[in-house]
């Protein structure tokens, strides 16, 4: 019997480990996807999201691989100030053809700064209750809106990365983004690229702009030179014409953020307390540091992507992009270039060539000043 047993258990054990190796046997022979590796950036997706936003999340990052990340599987991290559930960490993982990562935010980065009189900033938010300001009595979102302006980059997941693309659940990309955005930010050494730039609600910043003239009156030395100031006002400085980059969507160099030149910046606008005693956005913000600590070449406007965030959508190819892309939107529906949008100011002051497709429209004011 000893004969027999002997070879019997060695078959065994080499079909238990074959079972148990099975994929790294067998990988190079099965996996469909088997082509040549893609080059990747030091970049990753990032997504601040409550675990009841789960199917607009899942939704979100459906689009983000079928249009691009398919090809490159760049690595995508989820932040949240409460634990993600087990749930949502298993179905969004399933989605994602790169690794996840699930980060809990420090409470200190989701709380008032303790120069904040919470007393005044509740009596703010009454009052825009009472005037109907959208998110204005709306508490959370001032924490979401300072954690996006000066703290989103300290978190430790985030440390070993260069670039960040911000994606919100809920939104489409309707075109194939058929090149890569973050070699972009690399090999033309941008910091920060966008695709919409509507008006922010002036009810909202009311003494933002003074706040940003303060600033710059003080930190002369820190306003860079061929800044993209020109952007922000329709009056030689005097008033902010509400124009700014929509952050929903955002690529952003991290190292920036980081940088004692964005942080200074932060500091000042946080200590003036107009997150909380008025409802300063991390749009209107990163809008002014990157318009004012930058010169205008290292921002790009990225065409042709097709992202709708509800109600805006960019749909600016010519049509034989919009066909090689396989878009599925209508250049009458493009929010970019239309004549509620700032994208015709940005190319216009920088004397840049505009997108094929892009109407040739000059920029004209669109934001009224209020007279108060
Ligand atoms: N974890 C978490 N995410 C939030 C919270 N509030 C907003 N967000 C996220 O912050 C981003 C902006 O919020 P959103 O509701 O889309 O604001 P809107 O685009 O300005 O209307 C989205 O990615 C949301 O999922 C919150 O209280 N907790
Ligand atoms: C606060 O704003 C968030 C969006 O950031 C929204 O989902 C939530 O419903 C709002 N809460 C209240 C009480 O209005
Ligand atoms: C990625 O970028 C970060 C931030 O600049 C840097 O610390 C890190 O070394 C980079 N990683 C690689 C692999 O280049
Ligand atoms: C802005 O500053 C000017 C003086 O520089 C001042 O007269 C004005 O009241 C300020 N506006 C607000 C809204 O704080
Ligand atoms: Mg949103």
């Amino acid at each position: 019997m000893a004969k027999f047993t002997r070879p019997i258990a060695i078959l065994s054990i080499i079909l238990a480990l074959a079972y148990v190796f099975q994929d790294q046997f067998f990988a190079k022979y099965t996996s469909p996807t088997a082509v040549e590796p893609v080059a990747r950036e030091n970049a990753t997706f990032f997504s601040l999201v409550r675990n009841s936003e789960l199917p607009g999340m899942l939704q979100s990052i459906k689009s983000v691989e079928q249009r691009f990340n398919n090809k490159y599987h760049y690595h995508w991290i989820f932040a949240n100030n409460e634990p993600f559930t087990d749930e949502f960490k298993t179905a969004v993982a399933a989605m994602c053809s790169g690794t996840v990562e699930f980060s809990l935010i420090p409470p200190a980065y989701w709380d008032y700064p303790e120069w904040i009189d919470q007393a005044q900033a509740a009596e703010v938010r009454r009052q825009m209750r009472r005037k109907g300001v959208k998110y204005g009595d709306n508490e959370s979102y001032r924490h979401m809106c300072r954690f996006f302006s000066g703290l989103f980059y300290k978190l430790d997941v985030l440390k070993p990365f260069r670039y960040y693309w911000r994606v919100e659940p809920n939104v489409e990309f309707r075109c194939n983004i058929a090149y890569d955005p973050f070699e972009v930010m690399r090999t033309q050494e941008k910091v920060y690229g966008f695709t919409l730039t509507p008006l922010e609600l002036h009810t909202t910043v009311a003494t933002l702009w003074n706040a940003t003239q303060e600033y710059m009156r003080q930190y002369p030395d820190r306003v860079a030179a061929n800044n993209n100031m020109a952007f922000l006002t329709d009056d030689e400085g005097q008033s902010f014409n509400m124009c700014h980059f929509w952050s929903n969507f955002e690529i952003g160099d991290l190292d920036f953020f980081r940088s004692e030149t964005y942080t200074h910046f932060f500091d000042y606008m946080d200590r003036k307390g107009g997150i909380f005693y008025e409802r300063w956005g991390d749009a209107p913000l990163h809008t002014i540091a990157v318009s004012m600590l930058l010169p205008y070449t290292k921002l790009q406007y990225f065409a042709g992507t097709g992202y709708y965030h509800a109600p805006n959508l960019q749909c600016d190819g010519p049509n034989w992009l919009q066909e090689q892309n396989e878009c599925i939107c209508f250049a009458t529906d493009d929010f970019a270039w239309s004549g509620g949008s700032c994208l015709t100011k940005f190319f216009d002051i920088h004397q840049l060539e505009r997108p094929e497709a892009a109407p040739t429209t000059p920029y004209t004011p669109i934001h009224k000043p209020s007279k108060s």
